[in-house]
Protein backbone atom coordinates (compact mmCIF):
# COMPACT_ATOMS: atom_id res chain seq x y z
CA UNK A 1 0.00 0.00 0.00
CA UNK A 2 1.32 3.22 -0.77
CA UNK A 3 1.94 5.95 2.00
CA UNK A 4 -1.03 7.96 1.26
CA UNK A 5 -3.54 4.97 0.85
CA UNK A 6 -6.11 5.35 3.90
CA UNK A 7 -6.70 1.28 5.09
CA UNK A 8 -10.46 0.94 5.52
CA UNK A 9 -10.08 -2.51 6.94
CA UNK A 10 -12.50 -3.59 9.91
CA UNK A 11 -9.80 -3.13 12.36
CA UNK A 12 -8.63 0.85 11.40
CA UNK A 13 -12.81 1.34 11.53
CA UNK A 14 -13.20 -0.07 14.71
CA UNK A 15 -9.79 2.34 15.84
CA UNK A 16 -11.61 4.91 14.11
CA UNK A 17 -15.24 4.67 15.77
CA UNK A 18 -13.21 4.42 19.17
CA UNK A 19 -11.56 7.65 18.40
CA UNK A 20 -14.82 9.22 17.30
CA UNK A 21 -16.51 8.16 20.46
CA UNK A 22 -13.58 9.26 22.66
CA UNK A 23 -14.05 12.84 20.78
CA UNK A 24 -17.54 12.82 21.31
CA UNK A 25 -17.03 12.21 25.19
CA UNK A 26 -14.58 15.32 25.36
CA UNK A 27 -17.30 17.39 23.08
CA UNK A 28 -20.34 16.37 25.75
CA UNK A 29 -18.36 17.23 28.68
CA UNK A 30 -17.27 20.66 26.92
CA UNK A 31 -21.06 21.49 25.85
CA UNK A 32 -21.97 20.68 29.82
CA UNK A 33 -19.72 22.83 30.81
CA UNK A 34 -20.98 26.00 28.83
CA UNK A 35 -24.15 24.92 29.32
CA UNK A 36 -24.67 25.68 32.82
CA UNK A 37 -28.12 25.32 34.57
CA UNK A 38 -29.28 29.07 35.69
CA UNK A 39 -31.57 29.09 38.42
CA UNK A 40 -34.00 31.48 37.45
CA UNK A 41 -37.52 31.34 35.39
CA UNK A 42 -34.61 31.14 32.40
CA UNK A 43 -34.19 27.74 33.86
CA UNK A 44 -35.87 26.09 31.72
CA UNK A 45 -34.96 27.04 28.21
CA UNK A 46 -31.06 26.18 29.06
CA UNK A 47 -32.86 23.19 30.17
CA UNK A 48 -34.33 22.10 26.71
CA UNK A 49 -30.75 23.69 25.22
CA UNK A 50 -29.34 21.00 26.82
CA UNK A 51 -31.64 18.34 25.90
CA UNK A 52 -31.25 19.44 22.30
CA UNK A 53 -26.98 19.23 22.53
CA UNK A 54 -26.53 16.47 25.01
CA UNK A 55 -26.34 12.85 25.22
CA UNK A 56 -26.80 11.40 21.94
CA UNK A 57 -25.24 12.30 18.30
CA UNK A 58 -22.42 11.08 16.28
CA UNK A 59 -20.50 14.45 16.39
CA UNK A 60 -18.53 14.29 13.32
CA UNK A 61 -18.68 18.00 12.70
CA UNK A 62 -16.38 18.59 16.48
CA UNK A 63 -14.89 15.89 15.28
CA UNK A 64 -13.90 17.38 11.76
CA UNK A 65 -12.85 20.46 14.28
CA UNK A 66 -10.56 18.80 16.79
CA UNK A 67 -8.83 16.59 13.52
CA UNK A 68 -8.29 19.45 11.12
CA UNK A 69 -7.05 21.75 14.19
CA UNK A 70 -4.26 18.76 15.23
CA UNK A 71 -2.95 18.79 12.12
CA UNK A 72 -1.78 22.50 13.19
CA UNK A 73 -0.81 21.63 16.79
CA UNK A 74 -4.10 23.52 17.65
CA UNK A 75 -4.36 23.86 21.38
CA UNK A 76 -6.69 21.10 22.21
CA UNK A 77 -9.24 23.03 24.43
CA UNK A 78 -9.33 26.23 21.85
CA UNK A 79 -10.00 23.01 19.36
CA UNK A 80 -12.50 21.31 22.07
CA UNK A 81 -14.73 25.22 22.66
CA UNK A 82 -14.74 26.18 18.98
CA UNK A 83 -16.02 22.48 18.02
CA UNK A 84 -18.86 22.95 20.73
CA UNK A 85 -19.60 25.97 19.68
CA UNK A 86 -20.45 24.45 16.03
CA UNK A 87 -22.07 21.77 17.37
CA UNK A 88 -24.36 24.00 18.67
CA UNK A 89 -25.30 25.60 15.54
CA UNK A 90 -25.77 22.12 14.43
CA UNK A 91 -28.15 20.96 17.45
CA UNK A 92 -30.43 24.21 17.00
CA UNK A 93 -30.86 23.41 13.42
CA UNK A 94 -32.14 20.18 14.09
CA UNK A 95 -34.54 21.69 16.82
CA UNK A 96 -35.82 23.90 14.44
CA UNK A 97 -36.17 21.32 11.47
CA UNK A 98 -38.15 19.01 13.69
CA UNK A 99 -40.91 21.74 14.45
CA UNK A 100 -44.11 20.98 13.20
CA UNK A 101 -43.92 24.57 11.13
CA UNK A 102 -40.76 22.43 9.12
CA UNK A 103 -40.42 18.94 9.00
CA UNK A 104 -42.78 18.03 11.96
CA UNK A 105 -41.04 15.35 13.29
CA UNK A 106 -41.79 13.89 17.24
CA UNK A 107 -38.44 11.79 17.15
CA UNK A 108 -34.65 12.39 17.27
CA UNK A 109 -31.92 10.43 18.24
CA UNK A 110 -34.08 7.93 19.72
CA UNK A 111 -36.22 10.09 21.73
CA UNK A 112 -38.89 12.75 21.75
CA UNK A 113 -37.76 15.84 20.05
CA UNK A 114 -37.84 19.21 21.86
CA UNK A 115 -40.96 20.32 20.96
CA UNK A 116 -42.52 17.05 22.44
CA UNK A 117 -40.51 16.68 25.48
CA UNK A 118 -40.92 20.72 26.32
CA UNK A 119 -43.52 22.74 23.90
CA UNK A 120 -42.96 24.52 20.47
CA UNK A 121 -42.06 27.93 22.02
CA UNK A 122 -39.78 26.45 24.33
CA UNK A 123 -38.10 24.33 21.30
CA UNK A 124 -38.11 27.81 19.04
CA UNK A 125 -36.21 29.51 22.24
CA UNK A 126 -34.00 26.37 22.90
CA UNK A 127 -32.71 26.70 19.32
CA UNK A 128 -32.34 30.07 19.20
CA UNK A 129 -30.34 30.34 22.40
CA UNK A 130 -27.67 27.47 21.24
CA UNK A 131 -27.57 29.77 18.05
CA UNK A 132 -26.41 32.60 20.12
CA UNK A 133 -24.62 31.15 22.26
CA UNK A 134 -22.20 29.49 19.83
CA UNK A 135 -21.16 33.15 18.34
CA UNK A 136 -20.86 34.05 22.13
CA UNK A 137 -18.15 31.15 22.98
CA UNK A 138 -15.89 31.56 19.33
CA UNK A 139 -15.65 35.14 20.46
CA UNK A 140 -14.62 34.33 23.72
CA UNK A 141 -11.07 34.31 24.23
CA UNK A 142 -10.79 31.01 25.64
CA UNK A 143 -11.65 30.19 22.42
CA UNK A 144 -8.34 31.52 20.75
CA UNK A 145 -5.84 34.00 21.86
CA UNK A 146 -5.93 35.92 18.44
CA UNK A 147 -9.09 38.47 18.02
CA UNK A 148 -8.48 37.98 14.13
CA UNK A 149 -8.87 34.36 14.44
CA UNK A 150 -12.07 34.39 16.79
CA UNK A 151 -13.64 37.40 14.35
CA UNK A 152 -12.51 34.84 11.28
CA UNK A 153 -14.17 31.81 12.77
CA UNK A 154 -17.71 33.62 13.90
CA UNK A 155 -17.46 35.45 10.16
CA UNK A 156 -17.08 31.80 8.32
CA UNK A 157 -19.50 30.15 10.74
CA UNK A 158 -22.25 32.77 9.82
CA UNK A 159 -21.47 32.43 6.35
CA UNK A 160 -22.25 28.74 6.33
CA UNK A 161 -25.05 28.94 8.83
CA UNK A 162 -26.99 31.93 7.56
CA UNK A 163 -28.95 32.70 4.58
CA UNK A 164 -25.93 31.73 2.02
CA UNK A 165 -25.68 28.67 3.36
CA UNK A 166 -27.70 26.40 5.82
CA UNK A 167 -30.53 28.22 6.37
CA UNK A 168 -30.67 29.04 2.76
CA UNK A 169 -30.43 25.44 1.97
CA UNK A 170 -33.56 24.62 4.57
CA UNK A 171 -35.48 27.38 2.54
CA UNK A 172 -35.22 25.83 -0.32
CA UNK A 173 -35.83 22.46 1.08
CA UNK A 174 -39.24 23.81 2.25
CA UNK A 175 -39.73 25.13 -1.18
CA UNK A 176 -39.03 21.98 -2.99
CA UNK A 177 -41.94 19.85 -1.26
CA UNK A 178 -43.68 21.40 -4.23
CA UNK A 179 -41.19 21.43 -6.96
CA UNK A 180 -40.02 18.87 -8.51
CA UNK A 181 -36.00 19.50 -8.62
CA UNK A 182 -33.31 18.22 -11.18
CA UNK A 183 -29.99 16.61 -10.46
CA UNK A 184 -27.69 20.30 -10.36
CA UNK A 185 -31.02 21.95 -7.79
CA UNK A 186 -31.00 18.96 -5.62
CA UNK A 187 -27.07 19.07 -5.81
CA UNK A 188 -27.25 23.21 -4.41
CA UNK A 189 -29.69 22.50 -2.12
CA UNK A 190 -27.91 20.11 -0.11
CA UNK A 191 -24.64 21.65 -0.52
CA UNK A 192 -25.76 24.22 1.14
CA UNK A 193 -28.23 22.39 3.73
CA UNK A 194 -25.93 19.95 4.64
CA UNK A 195 -22.50 20.83 2.83
CA UNK A 196 -21.78 23.97 4.47
CA UNK A 197 -21.78 22.76 8.20
CA UNK A 198 -19.27 20.31 7.06
CA UNK A 199 -17.24 22.44 5.13
CA UNK A 200 -16.75 24.68 7.72
CA UNK A 201 -16.01 22.08 10.46
CA UNK A 202 -13.70 21.10 8.41
CA UNK A 203 -12.58 24.81 7.38
CA UNK A 204 -12.20 25.39 11.52
CA UNK A 205 -8.97 23.53 11.72
CA UNK A 206 -7.05 25.92 9.51
CA UNK A 207 -8.64 28.53 10.75
CA UNK A 208 -7.39 27.87 14.17
CA UNK A 209 -4.47 26.79 12.71
CA UNK A 210 -3.77 30.14 10.81
CA UNK A 211 -3.05 28.11 7.77
CA UNK A 212 -2.26 29.04 4.66
CA UNK A 213 -5.16 30.42 1.96
CA UNK A 214 -4.52 27.04 0.12
CA UNK A 215 -4.83 24.49 2.74
CA UNK A 216 -7.93 26.31 3.53
CA UNK A 217 -9.65 26.24 -0.04
CA UNK A 218 -8.65 21.99 0.50
CA UNK A 219 -10.36 21.72 3.69
CA UNK A 220 -13.35 23.65 2.96
CA UNK A 221 -13.40 21.85 -0.33
CA UNK A 222 -13.21 18.66 1.76
CA UNK A 223 -15.94 19.31 4.29
CA UNK A 224 -18.35 20.00 1.38
CA UNK A 225 -17.81 16.67 -0.58
CA UNK A 226 -17.94 14.47 2.18
CA UNK A 227 -21.41 16.26 3.47
CA UNK A 228 -22.34 15.60 -0.05
CA UNK A 229 -21.88 11.95 0.54
CA UNK A 230 -23.43 12.16 4.05
CA UNK A 231 -26.60 13.66 2.70
CA UNK A 232 -27.04 10.58 0.10
CA UNK A 233 -26.33 7.98 2.43
CA UNK A 234 -28.40 9.79 5.22
CA UNK A 235 -31.08 9.33 2.14
CA UNK A 236 -30.32 5.94 1.95
CA UNK A 237 -30.55 5.22 5.78
CA UNK A 238 -34.01 7.07 5.05
CA UNK A 239 -35.08 4.56 2.84
CA UNK A 240 -33.28 1.06 3.95
CA UNK A 241 -33.04 1.72 7.72
CA UNK A 242 -35.33 0.92 10.88
CA UNK A 243 -35.93 4.00 13.45
CA UNK A 244 -34.06 1.69 15.76
CA UNK A 245 -31.18 1.81 13.62
CA UNK A 246 -31.31 5.60 12.95
CA UNK A 247 -32.55 6.79 15.89
CA UNK A 248 -35.50 8.63 13.78
CA UNK A 249 -38.52 8.12 11.86
CA UNK A 250 -37.63 6.44 9.09
CA UNK A 251 -38.89 6.44 4.87
CA UNK A 252 -40.20 9.56 5.52
CA UNK A 253 -38.71 11.38 2.31
CA UNK A 254 -40.57 9.31 -0.04
CA UNK A 255 -43.77 9.51 2.01
CA UNK A 256 -43.56 13.30 1.32
CA UNK A 257 -42.18 13.01 -2.41
CA UNK A 258 -38.98 14.50 -1.46
CA UNK A 259 -36.66 15.04 -3.84
CA UNK A 260 -33.37 13.63 -3.03
CA UNK A 261 -30.60 11.23 -5.15
CA UNK A 262 -32.59 8.47 -4.70
CA UNK A 263 -36.01 9.60 -5.57
CA UNK A 264 -34.04 10.77 -9.21
CA UNK A 265 -31.90 8.12 -9.98
CA UNK A 266 -32.57 5.06 -7.41
CA UNK A 267 -30.92 3.56 -4.70
CA UNK A 268 -28.03 1.90 -6.32
CA UNK A 269 -26.36 4.84 -8.56
CA UNK A 270 -26.87 7.00 -5.20
CA UNK A 271 -24.57 4.51 -3.27
CA UNK A 272 -22.13 4.76 -6.37
CA UNK A 273 -22.07 8.62 -6.54
CA UNK A 274 -21.77 8.64 -2.26
CA UNK A 275 -18.68 6.20 -3.29
CA UNK A 276 -17.17 8.42 -5.71
CA UNK A 277 -17.86 11.44 -3.67
CA UNK A 278 -15.85 9.97 -0.63
CA UNK A 279 -12.70 9.22 -3.45
CA UNK A 280 -12.97 12.89 -3.90
CA UNK A 281 -12.91 13.97 -0.52
CA UNK A 282 -9.86 11.66 -0.29
CA UNK A 283 -8.13 12.76 -2.92
CA UNK A 284 -8.24 16.86 -1.82
CA UNK A 285 -6.68 16.05 1.07
CA UNK A 286 -3.12 14.48 -0.40
CA UNK A 287 -1.23 17.51 0.14
CA UNK A 288 -1.51 16.79 3.94
CA UNK A 289 0.22 13.75 3.83
CA UNK A 290 -0.53 10.70 6.78
CA UNK A 291 -1.68 13.51 9.22
CA UNK A 292 -4.99 13.68 7.16
CA UNK A 293 -5.37 9.79 7.76
CA UNK A 294 -8.82 10.40 10.35
CA UNK A 295 -10.00 13.49 8.07
CA UNK A 296 -9.88 10.27 5.43
CA UNK A 297 -11.15 7.62 7.50
CA UNK A 298 -14.09 10.18 8.74
CA UNK A 299 -15.04 10.40 4.79
CA UNK A 300 -15.48 6.58 4.55
CA UNK A 301 -17.51 6.65 7.85
CA UNK A 302 -19.81 8.96 6.19
CA UNK A 303 -21.47 6.87 4.02
CA UNK A 304 -20.44 3.49 6.15
CA UNK A 305 -22.68 4.45 9.79
CA UNK A 306 -26.02 3.25 10.54
CA UNK A 307 -27.31 6.30 12.04
C1 LIG B 1 -33.71 24.73 10.56
C2 LIG B 1 -32.03 26.40 9.72
C3 LIG B 1 -32.50 25.03 9.79
C4 LIG B 1 -31.80 24.10 9.14
C5 LIG B 1 -32.09 22.69 9.20
C6 LIG B 1 -29.81 20.22 9.51
C7 LIG B 1 -31.02 20.58 8.80
C8 LIG B 1 -31.16 21.97 8.31
C9 LIG B 1 -32.00 19.71 8.66
C10 LIG B 1 -31.95 18.35 9.21
C11 LIG B 1 -32.59 17.46 8.24
C12 LIG B 1 -31.67 16.41 7.80
C13 LIG B 1 -32.03 15.04 8.20
C14 LIG B 1 -30.62 16.69 7.06
C15 LIG B 1 -29.73 15.62 6.57
C16 LIG B 1 -28.36 15.68 7.08
C17 LIG B 1 -28.33 15.85 8.53
C18 LIG B 1 -28.06 17.21 8.98
C19 LIG B 1 -28.51 14.81 9.34
C20 LIG B 1 -28.40 14.89 10.81
O1 LIG B 1 -27.04 14.99 11.16
P1 LIG B 1 -26.29 13.85 11.97
O2 LIG B 1 -26.60 12.51 11.40
O3 LIG B 1 -27.03 13.97 13.36
O4 LIG B 1 -24.85 14.22 12.11
P2 LIG B 1 -26.48 13.63 14.80
O5 LIG B 1 -27.73 13.29 15.59
O6 LIG B 1 -25.52 12.48 14.73
O7 LIG B 1 -25.83 14.89 15.28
Amino acid sequence: MNALAVDYSTGQMASFKQHLKDTAESVNVTLDNLLALPVGGERRVVEAMRYAALDGGKRLRPFLVIEGASMYGVEHNYALQAAAALEMVHCYSLVHDDLPAMDDDGLRRGRPTVHKAYDEATAVLAGDGLLTRAFGILSNPGTHHSADVRSDLCYSLSKAAGSEGMVGGQMLDLLAQSERLDEDEIERLQSLKTGCLFSVAAEFGSILGQASEIERVSLRQYGLILGAAFQIADDLLDIESSYQEAGKLTGKDAARGKATFISLYGADRARNQAKCLVDQAVAVLESFGPKANKLRLAAFFAINRCG
